[in-house]
């Protein structure tokens, strides 16, 4: 025990103890990494304590199997999920993550009451929601990641275009993950300036085109396996929010139920991270292409949930 903040991740896989890395690097607090493999988590737990001497932070990292390790979290982090295998279509996916999903949250909730929730696993418009209705936490408790990488993605893409330092690049996304995104050039800037003035409509379509299939652009390239580098320190940008209550907005998976009238679903829109979680759903108006857009995703994310039974 030490007086730190804590972080649980869950799944110990590529995007969950790259984010352990990111969070002890970064001296968030203690870490908790667990999975089901027994062994793995314990190693990598290990070995990253082991890099502290030499990168300078002072953070416990426990690896483990047994959930009373993850007692009183601060946040929890949820990567723990299978991939698609080949023959499996995106619905067995959805069947086989959910129970994944659904197991691990009973889990957590139990021993961390109070934790904030992150999660990461796919598809996630959906898992946030299992994550929400099978802890039975507040809304404000639980939230997932998506919009943060989207975003970087679309800045990292802006700043290769502008050739500018991506710290210039601050970019606006809404919706669900990957396919039904909703990036809104005319609240994107750089240095203040919005894109549009800065890029040609078809420039700005083509970078929003790539950000949309960013995953898929990396998992053609790894051949094996999905993006890591980028989840993980997204996931861990909106715990260290949350743990310092620094109260950023950032682009999340959240509850809106009047917002934007969505009607009780968990919808990627910008939130106020804080102590509290989700502090706050900022609301924008939107122009009558940019609410269609958002409408259509909404629809992606209802169709999803409603194949999911708990
Ligand atoms: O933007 C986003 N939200 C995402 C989502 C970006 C990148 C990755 N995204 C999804 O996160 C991805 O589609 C997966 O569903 C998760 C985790 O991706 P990762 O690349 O880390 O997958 P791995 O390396 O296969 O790791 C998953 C780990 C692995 O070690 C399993 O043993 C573990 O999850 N696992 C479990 N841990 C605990 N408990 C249970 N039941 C369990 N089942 C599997």
């Amino acid at each position: 025990m030490s007086g730190r903040k804590k972080i649980t991740v869950v799944g110990a896989g590529m995007v969950g103890a790259t984010a352990a890395h990111w969070a002890a690097s970064k001296e968030l607090g203690d870490v908790c990494l667990i999975d089901i493999v027994e062994g793995m988590p314990q190693g990598k737990g290990l070995d990253l304590m082991e890099a502290s001497p030499i990168e300078g932070f002072d953070a416990n990292i426990v690896g483990t199997n047994d959930y009373a390790d993850t007692k009183d979290s601060d946040v929890v982090i949820i990567t723990a999920g299978l991939p698609r295998k080949p023959g499996m279509s995106r619905d067995d996916l959805v069947a086989k993550n959910t129970e994944i999903v659904k197991s691990v949250t009973e889990q957590v909730a139990a021993y961390s009451p109070k934790a904030k929730l992150i999660i990461v696993s796919n598809p996630l418009d959906a898992m946030v929601y299992v994550a929400h209705k099978v802890s039975g936490f507040p809304t404000n408790q639980v939230m997932g990641m998506a919009g943060v990488l989207d975003a970087a993605r679309f800045r990292t893409f802006i700043a290769m275009e502008l050739k500018v330092s991506v710290k210039e690049v601050n970019a606006f996304v809404l919706g669900g993950h990957g396919d039904t995104m909703v990036p809104l050039p005319r609240f994107t800037t750089v240095a203040g300036v919005p894109l549009p003035e800065l890029l040609s409509a078809e420039r700005i379509e083509a970078l929003v085109d790539r950000t949309r299939k960013g995953g898929g652009e990396i998992v053609g390239l790894l051949k094996t396996g999905s993006a890591f580098f980028a989840p993980s320190a997204a996931a861990v940008q909106m715990a260290e929010s949350i743990i310092k209550d620094k109260k950023r907005i950032l682009p999340c998976a959240a509850y809106c139920d009047k917002e934007y009238s969505v009607g009780g679903y968990y919808v990627g829109v910008p939130v106020k991270l804080g102590a509290g979680g989700v502090e706050e759903v900022m609301e924008i108006n939107l122009n009558d292409d940019e609410r269609a857009q958002f409408q259509s995703s909404v629809d992606a994310v209802k169709e999803l949930v409603q194949k999911i039974s708990l």
